[in-house]
């Protein structure tokens, strides 16, 4: 547990450490263009919405558009859970609502040894994103800020259930404390990493995934 823990505080340390002399991989991240205005940056827990093109580096074939492929509708995923690939969580970062930038990502950020469907094993990849909107993702810090009624940082089993009963009573339910208690033990269980019977805001917005 103390390990797992350490190994959460400094996951590239640990990586660097246990795993071997090479340094993590990096994204190469080029600026296209850049609104005038920039009212919001993203940032981990946000949910964004993209249009991308990815092209093979190694002969420029494009393997997806989200412009010209399936309903060509850009795409929401919450940024830093890797719900996305990794290389986009790590990429897309401090940027801008109308900010478009061009990412080579590393097989190991992409889709790695393996490769997937039109993808080849251990290809390098290029994107050209464009962030169309940023919305508070349900991990955000924002979430988390309201969740936490006596602002020390972490959510107690209490401030958990407060939330829940306002949900719940949102949504036009009656509140029903044996039900909430029982979700707030699940809620614990899966969240408070550590066991210390609070649950961080790291627990919270960076899920079990490390970057
Ligand atoms: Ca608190
Ligand atoms: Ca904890």
């Amino acid at each position: 547990m103390l390990l797992f823990s350490i190994c959460s505080l400094l996951p590239s340390l640990f990586v660097s450490v246990a795993g071997g002399k090479l340094p993590e991989p990096e994204v190469k991240i080029e600026v296209l263009h850049k609104p005038f205005m920039c009212y919001r940056k993203s940032k981990y827990g946000d949910m964004l919405l993209v249009h991308y093109d990815g092209f093979l580096e190694s002969n420029g074939t494009m393997f997806h558009s989200s412009r010209k492929d399936g309903d060509k509708n850009p795409v929401w995923f919450t940024l830093g859970i890797r719900e996305a690939l990794r290389g986009w969580d790590k990429g897309l970062q401090d940027m801008c609502k109308g900010e478009r930038r061009k990412l080579t990502v590393p097989p190991s950020l992409g889709y790695g040894k393996e490769g997937k469907g039109k993808i080849p094993p251990g290809s390098t990849l290029i994107f050209d994103i464009e962030l169309m909107d940023i919305q508070n993702g349900p991990r955000s810090h924002e979430s988390f800020r309201e969740m936490d009624l006596n602002d020390d940082w972490k959510l107690s089993r209490e401030e958990v259930k407060e939330y829940l009963k306002k949900e719940f009573q949102k949504h036009g339910y009656s509140p029903n404390d044996t039900h909430h208690e029982v979700m707030v033990e699940d809620i614990f269980k899966n969240e408070d990493e550590d066991e210390d019977g609070f649950i961080t805001v790291r627990e919270f917005v960076y899920q079990h995934d490390e970057l």
